[in-house]
């Protein structure tokens, strides 16, 4: 294991000539830090043609987005590397490959993913991947299953727990999503046309109870070995593929928090779809959104149900109806889930272009009074929503 040093371009192509295990590594020669996350360093390392064969990702040891006033764990870079190995066991087909990592550098050599796009920014285009829900539901039906008690041995997941605990990822998580926008927060954001709206998250006692409940399951319900960050900003599509990046939220938490996370993305672009494309171009847009939830949900739940039919491993769990008893939860704490999804990205520290990209000021308010209603909605409602065709009818009851 390497001490930490931050890398410069220059040693993100020595480092990947050395451990990517290219046969040709000599041909490396320039690093292109193409980093827009919130938080890491993320070199495409390039060829002599000037083609992009691996990334080096380099966690730093403070919050990108913000500076060196918000210190951050280097762990996190372990985390991810070996949550996204854990990941790619089961679902090879939709996890990054990761070629190298080294802990103490805090790096990882992750597999090149230069011919697909990044799904926020082909929704963001009103570009269609109709095959994607359907595959971000398989990926994660296999991911949770796997690494759920239904299939992992009671000791091995104890002893998973541990090595996947991530206080500090969590604890942004907990800030951000459950606290923050319920306690007007300095770090929360938002332009003064949305005041009343937010004055009111503060204000709205249900709200509170229910958002503290979905912040007690949070910290306790260590079901499966999530993603933990599951947006559309970390999950690369092409016509027929789909591959998840960045785990470096992963920790054993509630299965409804990944599925819940994955949705409010696909409803932040639905929110987002009439602002950024004109109401006319949008309502296709918005239509495969609502689809695209209807399948993610039916990829995830048929492929949970299936594993659990046939590889539960469990005697107790395996009693015929729980698999589907125990899904039924999951659906509603992902519902809630993603109603704070929507309303942390309007209000909260951390935003997406799906929403913030609208040019016209009194369309973007519009499109983010939309988000906050629908989160609040789903929050309040979750219990009340049986299935994903009651889901689409609330939504667009909603607007
Ligand atoms: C301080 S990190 C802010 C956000 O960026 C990441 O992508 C996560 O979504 C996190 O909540
Ligand atoms: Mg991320």
């Amino acid at each position: 294991m390497s001490a930490y040093r931050t890398l410069t371009a220059a040693d993100a192509v020595d480092y990947a000539r050395r451990y990517a295990g290219l046969s040709d590594p000599e041909t490396l020669i320039n690093a292109e830090e193409v980093g827009d996350g919130n938080l890491n360093l993320v070199f495409k390392i390039l060829d002599g043609r000037g083609i992009s064969r691996v990334v080096v990702k380099q966690a730093l040891p403070y919050v990108r987005c913000v500076g060196e006033s918000w210190p951050l764990t280097l762990d996190r870079a372990r985390i991810e590397a070996e949550t996204l190995l854990v990941h790619e066991r089961y679902c090879p087909q939709h996890t990054v490959k990761i070629l190298h990592h080294d802990a103490g550098l805090a790096v990882m050599i992750q597999e090149d993913l230069s011919a697909m796009s990044i799904w926020r920014r082909e929704l963001l285009a009103g570009r269609y991947y109709p095959q994607a829900a359907r595959q971000l539901g398989e990926y994660l039906s296999r991911t949770l299953f796997y690494t759920s008690d239904f299939y992992q041995h009671p000791h091995e997941k104890k002893a998973e727990v541990g090595r996947f605990s991530n206080p500090e990822m969590c604890q942004i998580t907990e800030d951000l999503f459950f606290t923050d926008p319920y306690s007007g927060h300095d770090r929360n954001s938002y332009e003064t046309a949305l005041e009343d709206a937010v004055a009111g998250l503060r204000t709205d006692p249900d709200l509170r109870l229910a958002v503290a409940a979905l912040k007690h399951t949070f910290l306790t319900k260590a079901e499966a070995l999530l993603h933990g960050d599951i947006h559309t900003g970390s999950i690369f599509v092409a016509a027929s593929q789909l591959k998840v990046i960045d785990a470096e939220f992963g920790f054993y938490g509630p299965i409804g928090f990944d599925i819940g996370t994955a949705i409010g993305n696909l409803l932040l672009n639905y929110c987002g779809l009439p602002g950024l494309l004109g109401l006319r171009e949008a309502a296709a847009g918005r239509e495969q959104r609502l689809q695209d939830i209807r399948e993610l949900w039916q990829a995830f739940a048929e492929g949970f149900q299936a594993l659990a039919a046939e590889n539960t491993r469990d005697l107790t769990l395996a009693a015929p109806g729980y698999a589907h008893r125990f899904l039924r939860k999951v659906w509603t704490d992902a519902l809630g889930y993603c109603g704070t999804e929507l309303i942390r990205r309007t209000i909260g520290l951390a935003h997406v272009t799906d929403l913030d990209t609208v040019a016209d000021a009194a369309m973007r308010h519009e499109c983010q009074h939309h988000a906050l209603n629908l989160g609040k909605m789903l929050i309040l409602a979750a219990p009340h929503i049986d299935d994903s065709s009651a889901l689409i009818a609330r939504i667009r009851q909603n607007g």
